[in-house]
């Protein structure tokens, strides 16, 4: 072939490709997945949700898992970029500190969907949108479902999720709101299980060593924190879900056993199986299509109403 008809093809080459997303390549879309960790069964279904949908559409997802942090995740975006993916999904451990990294990202022209938890931003063009749960809805009704059902019982000690994290800071914040309007329940400790089992179960011994029998309720911004604490309560000889209520948040199918034995008492879903709704909105914002900026789950509460009628399908 002559120079000039090498020449020719490489320009044409150039010039076809550019203003092409991965999709009208034809190739498989390249997606980078910035996850907090393991931290609970909720993560591990939000994962595995994520995996199995990426591997259902042929997406090539290069997976990172944050360890629970922070600088973890932002090294994991930086080597996304690197790579140059299409686009990032990032599951932000904690609110705020992201905006140097997500400049980053928007200079090298990749779109970053926030997915599960938001981010604190002074720039909200930094990414394209989320998609998750209303942690201050499901706070709210954590509170109201209380206040309802707490048939004389006033003292309340909180578990707390991650410290600075959207899960934690907005259950916390909507359930203060709503008791407010319930003088007679009050908060008397509140301490972080970093949503883990294991947390739970030693703030809860803690707890239990502070204020004995005083407590009447227990609070917990998660599952596994709630599962830990019921292991606190019996071992000190009290029964969970009796003596001692408890409310919770994300409903893993562990949590609506717990309801259905009458040692939860309710538990306001938190549903991690979003992954066909991310790669709907990462292929939509890919091909310059419009989303909306801020997109929620729908989430349903369970009690002793309902648990056991719904326990058998439960996938998470
Ligand atoms: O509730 C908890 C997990 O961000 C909604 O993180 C998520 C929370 C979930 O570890 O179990």
């Amino acid at each position: 072939m002559k120079t000039s008809s090498i020449w020719f093809a490489i320009v044409f080459l150039v010039f076809t490709s550019i203003g092409l997303n991965a999709a009208e390549k034809g190739k498989p879309l390249v997606v980078g997945f910035a996850q907090t960790g393991a931290e609970s069964a909720w993560r591990t279904a939000n994962t595995e949700s994520l995996k199995s949908e990426a591997e259902k559409r042929g997406i090539n997802l290069k997976f990172a898992d944050g360890q629970s942090k922070q600088e973890r995740q932002i090294v994991a975006l930086r080597s996304f970029i690197a790579q140059k993916v299409d686009a990032i999904v990032l599951a932000p451990i904690v609110e705020t500190g992201w905006d140097p990294v997500l400049r980053e990202a928007k200079r090298a022209h990749i779109p970053v969907v926030i997915m599960d938890r938001k981010i604190q931003t002074a720039d909200e063009s930094l990414y394209a949108c989320f998609v998750g749960s209303d942690f201050y809805e499901e706070g709210r009704m954590a509170a109201d479902w209380l206040a309802k059902h707490a048939d004389g019982k006033t003292k309340i000690v909180e578990l707390q999720g991650e410290p600075g994290s959207a899960a934690a800071n907005e259950r916390r914040k909507a359930f203060a709101d709503a008791l407010a309007k319930h003088p007679e329940l009050k908060i008397v400790d509140s301490q972080s299980g970093n949503f883990r089992r294991s947390g739970g179960k030693e703030v809860m011994e803690a707890f239990l060593k502070k204020h004995g029998k005083e407590i009447e309720i227990v609070y917990s911004h998660n599952d596994d924190m709630a599962l830990g604490a019921i292991q606190a309560i019996e071992e000190a000889g009290f029964k969970p879900g009796k003596d001692i209520m408890i409310v919770s948040i994300d409903a893993i199918k562990e949590a609506i056993q717990a309801v259905v034995d009458g040692k939860i008492n309710c538990t306001v879903e938190c549903n991690p199986l979003f992954g066909p709704k991310i790669y709907d909105t990462v292929a939509k914002v890919v091909a310059g299509e419009k989303v909306e900026k801020m997109s929620y789950n729908k989430d349903e509460l369970f009690d002793a109403s309902n648990a056991a009628a719904r326990i058998a399908s439960r996938q998470y």
